[in-house]
């Protein structure tokens, strides 16, 4: 892949830099996209379970729904793309800002990272708000309940629901903050985690874009690169590394 010699300078000047990810990320670590031909959405409505209505209507069907995702989850590894991004640690003030709800960002070895939608990985009662930060076995199957009698829902954000306070805060602090800002699989639909670019922008960082595809938030890059994080991101790193000064 070729990168312009103006992109790496520029990069090259940066001290703080954000990546913010989404779905496309850990695609390359076999967990499915919510949208688009691989997306899970074409086979489950995120109406029917990505809301609280939906769960309090049919709360073993989310949770079994979830069970299923974590188990995905729980069988994936960082993949190339995460691993890059810890790498950049040792040249920039890297923040990740993720919206997956995968943990793999933290497994890979990232050291700061705001989640911006939850972790699968925890759960909640909704009644007594007491959090379990352990797994569920899958037996007995269903929807556990609390001691205080409350459903127990997994820690993530539906839509509807308001994203956690000091998470939200500190992505957007950093994205103010930020020289560079990478976006990096995800389609830019999804608010408020999608005006964070934007706010990256009008404080005066550079935009860049590591997509499959052109998404929602394109034509406001200063650069895309269309492919693969996995591919993209070590590329860039050993084009960055390689740069000479200036
Ligand atoms: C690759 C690749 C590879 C593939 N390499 N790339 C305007 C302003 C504010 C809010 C709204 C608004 N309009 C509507 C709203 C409400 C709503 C919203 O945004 N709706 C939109 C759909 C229109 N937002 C909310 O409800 C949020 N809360 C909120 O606004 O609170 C205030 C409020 C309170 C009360 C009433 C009203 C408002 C909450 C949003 C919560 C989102 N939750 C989910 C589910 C999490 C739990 C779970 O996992 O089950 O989060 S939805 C889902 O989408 C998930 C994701 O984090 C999120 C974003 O998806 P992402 O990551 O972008 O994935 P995809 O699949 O869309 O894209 C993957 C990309 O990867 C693609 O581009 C591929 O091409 C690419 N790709 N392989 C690189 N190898
Ligand atoms: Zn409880």
């Amino acid at each position: 892949m070729n990168f312009e010699s103006g992109f790496l300078s520029r990069l090259k000047r940066a001290k703080k830099v954000v990546f913010f990810t989404g779905a496309g990320i850990s695609a390359e670590s076999g967990i499915p996209t919510f949208r688009g031909k691989e997306g899970i959405w074409n086979k489950f409505k995120p109406e029917e379970l990505a809301n609280f209505d939906a769960f309090i209507k049919n709360p073993d069907m989310v949770w079994e729904w979830y069970q299923y995702r974590r188990k995905i989850v729980g069988s994936a590894n960082p993949n190339k793309a995460h691993e890059t991004i810890v790498e950049f640690e040792k040249y920039f003030e890297v923040t990740v800002v993720t919206q997956n709800v995968d943990n793999l960002h933290r497994r890979a070895g990232s050291s700061h990272v705001y989640e911006l939608h939850g972790n699968i990985e925890k759960n909640y009662c909704v009644k007594c708000r007491t959090h379990f930060d352990i797994p569920f076995s899958e037996e007995p199957k269903g929807v556990p309940v609390c001691d205080c009698g409350g459903l127990i829902r997994p820690d993530v954000v539906w839509f509807g629901e308001l994203l956690p306070h000091d998470q939200y805060q500190g992505a957007e602090e950093a994205s103010e903050d930020s020289d560079v800002f990478f976006i990096i699989g995800t389609s830019a639909l999804v608010y408020p985690a999608a005006y964070l670019p934007e706010i990256a922008r009008r404080a005066g960082a550079m935009l860049v874009e590591v997509n499959i595809e052109a998404t929602e938030i394109s034509d406001r890059c200063d650069y895309s690169f269309y492919d693969k994080a996995g591919t993209v991101l070590p590329e860039l790193l050993k084009a960055l590394t390689s740069h000479p000064q200036n």
